[in-house]
């Protein structure tokens, strides 16, 4: 095996990826408000409900047969640290929705629920055309389980605290719902590259 000199590092502000006010790390802090849940695949499901033609429930070995889709990116959290250069995969909320017989016309928002009951709300246009996954796996190991492993919501192109670690519902609706941390006083919508931290940024 080689030797990988693990003080080597990529400049902090490669290619000005980095949101200001952020800084980068090199580990991967766990950030979760409450206990973990401890979720086996066998007793995972993922509900796609509300304003889609056809609801549906997915067990693990259904969502384990869908496409699957790669994202290669950063990730911002609220509290100030950035990862660069992360590899993700999963199923794209596209490829999700397809599995529900597409959007009804009053599809606005996704409201994504957690087991242990974390809730957040997102734009459909933020969810839609490859830009947020199902996530099951980063760098190429199976997430655990304080990563939200089996299974998480990816949406890197906003603060993380939009992507909901063991997700088990994705409800879209007409009107928006301000989940858990946009009740606690964290912004609605979430740009880390507008600074959108608090309510109002
Ligand atoms: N279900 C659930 N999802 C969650 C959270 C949580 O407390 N519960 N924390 C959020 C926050 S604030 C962040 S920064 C990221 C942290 O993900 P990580 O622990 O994998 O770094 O998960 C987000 N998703
Ligand atoms: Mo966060």
């Amino acid at each position: 095996m080689a030797l990988i000199n693990p003080g080597f590092k990529a400049p902090a502000n490669r290619d000005g990826h980095l949101p200001p006010g952020q800084s980068v790390v090199h580990t991967w802090p766990v950030l979760t408000y409450g206990p973990t849940p401890m979720i086996d695949a066998g007793e995972w499901t993922l509900t796609i409900d509300g304003e889609v033609n056809t609801p549906v429930t997915l067990s693990w070995d259904e969502f384990d047969k869908l496409p699957k889709s790669s994202l290669d990116t950063d990730i911002h959290c609220v509290t100030r640290w950035s990862k660069l250069g992360m590899g993700w995969d999963g199923a794209s909320l596209d490829e999700l929705i397809k599995r529900a017989g597409g959007l009804s016309q009053d599809a606005n928002f996704l409201i994504a629920s957690s087991y242990g009951d974390y809730t957040t709300n997102l734009p459909v246009a933020d969810i839609i055309d490859g830009k947020a996954l199902v996530a099951t796996h980063a760098d190429d190991e199976p997430l655990a389980a304080e990563h939200g492993g089996p299974a998480r919501l990816f949406v890197p192109h906003l603060y993380f605290w939009k992507s909901a670690k063991w997700i088990t519902r994705l409800t879209f609706t007409d009107a928006d719902e301000p989940g858990f941390w946009e009740v606690n006083g964290y912004h609605n919508y979430g740009d880390p590259w507008r600074e959108q931290r608090y309510r109002n940024d």
